[in-house]
């Protein structure tokens, strides 16, 4: 079987560097050697580096992909920020940022983890500080209806504390975040895509999320050294309560997650099946994993009380491992071998196939969804036999994202390339076509991609448009600002038969995961409503300072260019709650609240109210003031807190 078509230079495999691969492999992957190779600072692992003037030359032949100054955008890239915590908005194709959704850290802009309801919302220690000031986010995914987005919620996880939040998509803020219990490393996420709606199950979408390292469970100072011991959770949420449904215990680990369009299986990919507690012994075995989960039956089985519970958390855990589950019949998971520490896996838009990436193995395993169900129906010995293709695609593969046309865009980190292949070429070429081309076209991409993924390409209405490559390294691609680079994403034009690189976007640290999603889809609102909040100050006669024994607070309405009061006094030690409504109603017409020394900074929008409590410790006149340009006097929007000694 061989994938080389004579035609097609794009086709041939770089036998180079595949060598490379194959020997680092072969001699042991704990070497020093194949560490560098895959933090891709190796210069002669890059492809080689375009001038500068390439990538402006070739945006100009794409008129089509410009955005004229006034002119909208047609996509919105929800992309996650990695260890910044937060969510970004992009608009495609212009690249432009519109918006940084604080979500796990704290964000003086809006005063995320300095207002009362943001803190409400990340949870807080005893002494009413945010519990965690650090975060993690590597993937966002959108609700779905009928096998597309529905422009409800965004979920992204946060990997460092275990957390999933949930961004409402009208507001496009963050409103609940869940800490799973008894996990560490929750890496993959993904809701389910079919309809919100299953009368017979009380159904409400789930959430899926995988948790990527092993603990002691529980992990309260008992086996710390034994790694035998460790075990790690793969976890159900509520979309609507955010509460977890249950968790199944696995052998091996968690990555990557993705889950079918009928609502009967989710994964994930698994790269530690070896439950190796350090990093040389992750890459012992030749095949890992890809680990399908089978909805329905684990839900029967927490009805029928088959779980147990870990620690002081109450929530279900049904047993997943391979020892429990030899019986097809009766399995709640099944394990599919697939070479060696996979990373990714990306569902066609049609929902038949899974591609789950090699990453230390050239190839992207093709697994078809009716034979998983076939094998928990009994009718396939080997799960082995679920992978219905395993082409050879390129050195260090990743993540795929699909078009409307049957083919694949698989990121390649090691190649610093994107490789559009065909999956049913490949199905016929695993099945002895020797006819068959499956790799129809390469392009570089700077440097070293990471998530790569296609416009709706994870609905059911993929359109075959653009591929976004989230590349790992910039290097020379943009004007050197110190040792921390700017990071690229790439837009890929995809709507011909070669793929063309259409223009480079800079971006923040770190553009990890991201989806593209048509502007129809999502509908927002500019302005609040007062009734949304009970603590909403309705009248200027409610306006003022309310004492009650050392508790103060403080009932302010903001309207431009002025604060309702002109200055308020409390007493060294009390304890103020300040609560600002805004009474404009003006589209875009946002103040700001900040207070010197007290460290407090924060928005109201049009008619929202917010309030923020601390401590007056510091006897003095405090000058507190709009922080928000909103007015031709906006710098004269400012009024006076006298603390008395
Ligand atoms: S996955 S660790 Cu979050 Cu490819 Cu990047
Ligand atoms: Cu209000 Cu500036
Ligand atoms: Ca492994």
């Amino acid at each position: 079987m061989t994938h080389d078509d004579p035609k097609n230079p794009a086709s041939k495999p770089d036998l180079e560097r595949r060598r490379f691969l194959n020997s680092a492999a072969l001699t042991g992957l704990a070497g020093a050697g194949l560490a560098t190779g895959l933090t891709g600072c190796q210069q002669e692992q890059a492809a080689a580096p375009a001038p500068a003037a390439a990538p402006m030359a070739a945006a100009a032949s794409h008129a089509n992909d410009e955005v004229a100054p006034g002119q909208l955008d047609t996509y919105y890239d929800f992309c996650s920020g990695g260890h910044s915590g937060e969510v970004r908005i992009y608009g495609l194709p212009s690249g432009r940022l519109f918006k940084r959704i604080p979500v796990f850290n704290m964000d003086c802009l809006v005063g995320w983890g300095v207002t009362n309801e943001s803190k409400a919302i990340l949870g807080t220690k005893p002494n009413g500080t945010p519990k965690y000031t650090t975060g993690d986010t590597h993937h966002v995914h959108q609700t779905y209806k009928d096998g597309t987005y529905d422009g409800k919620y965004i979920f992204v996880n946060d990997k460092i504390h275990g957390r999933l939040a949930r961004v409402r998509m009208d507001t496009m803020e963050c409103d609940k975040i869940t800490e799973l219990p008894n996990i560490q490393g929750f890496h993959g996420t993904f809701p389910d895509k079919r309809d919100p709606v299953d009368a017979s199950i009380n159904y409400t979408t789930r959430v899926f999320c995988g948790a990527e390292f092993s603990i002691p469970l529980p992990n309260d100072g008992r086996d710390l050294e034994d790694g035998s011991k460790y075990h790690s959770l793969f976890t159900c949420v509520d979309s609507e309560s955010m509460e977890v449904r249950w968790q199944v215990l696995i052998d091996g680990n968690c990555d990557l997650v993705a889950s079918s369009y009928d609502g009967k299986l989710t994964c994930t990919n698994q790269y530690n099946t070896e439950m190796a507690v350090r990093y040389q012994d992750m890459m012992t075995v030749e095949m890992d994993a890809c680990l399908f989960f089978n909805v329905a039956r684990i839900e029967q089985a927490v009805k029928d009380g088959k779980f147990t519970t870990i620690g002081d958390s109450k929530v279900p855990v049904v047993d997943g491992t391979r020892g429990a589950n030899a019986d097809p019949k009766t399995a709640l998971t099944c394990y599919v071998p697939i070479p060696k520490n996979p990373h990714g896996v990306n569902i066609s838009p049609d929902g038949k196939y899974y591609v789950c990436s090699g990453k230390l193995s050239p190839t992207a395993s093709v697994i078809a969804h009716d034979l998983v169900l076939k094998w928990f129906e009994g009718e396939i010995k080997d799960a082995r036999e679920v992978v219905i293709a395993e082409p050879e695609i390129g050195l260090g593969p990743l993540h795929t994202g699909f078009d409307n046309k049957g083919n694949a865009y698989t990121t390649l980190f090691l190649d610093s390339q994107i490789v559009k292949w065909n999956v049913e070429a490949a199905i016929k070429a695993h099945n002895g076509d020797t006819a068959a081309t499956v790799v129809l076209d390469r392009i570089d991409v700077h440097y070293q991609p990471g998530h790569g993924f296609t416009s709706m390409g994870e609905t059911r209405e993929s359109d075959g448009k653009y591929f976004v490559s989230d590349n790992k390294f910039s290097k020379d691609r943009f004007l050197p600002v110190g040792p921390l680079h700017a990071e690229t994403a790439q837009l890929i034009d995809i709507s011909g038969d070669k793929m063309k690189l259409v223009a480079d976007h800079s971006v923040y640290s770190e553009p990890h995961d991201s989806i593209i999603v048509r502007r129809d889809i999502i509908k927002t609102r500019q302005i609040y409503d007062l009734d949304e909040f009970p603590l909403a100050i309705k009248d200027y006669k409610d306006s003022g300072v309310y004492r009650d024994g050392k508790k103060v607070t403080v009932k302010l309405i903001s309207a431009a260019p002025a604060f309702s009061l002109d200055e308020f006094s409390v007493k060294k030690g009390d304890e103020v709650t300040i609560i600002l409504t805004n009474f404009d109603k003006v589209e875009d017409l946002t103040h700001g609240f900040a207070i010197p020394k007290y460290d407090i900074n924060f928005l109201v929008n049009p008619q929202e109210t917010k309030s923020v409590t601390f401590i007056a410790d510091k006897p003095g006149v405090y000058w507190c003031y709009c922080t928000n340009f909103c007015h031709a006097l906006h710098l004269e929007m400012r009024m006076r807190m006298f603390v008395e000694a």
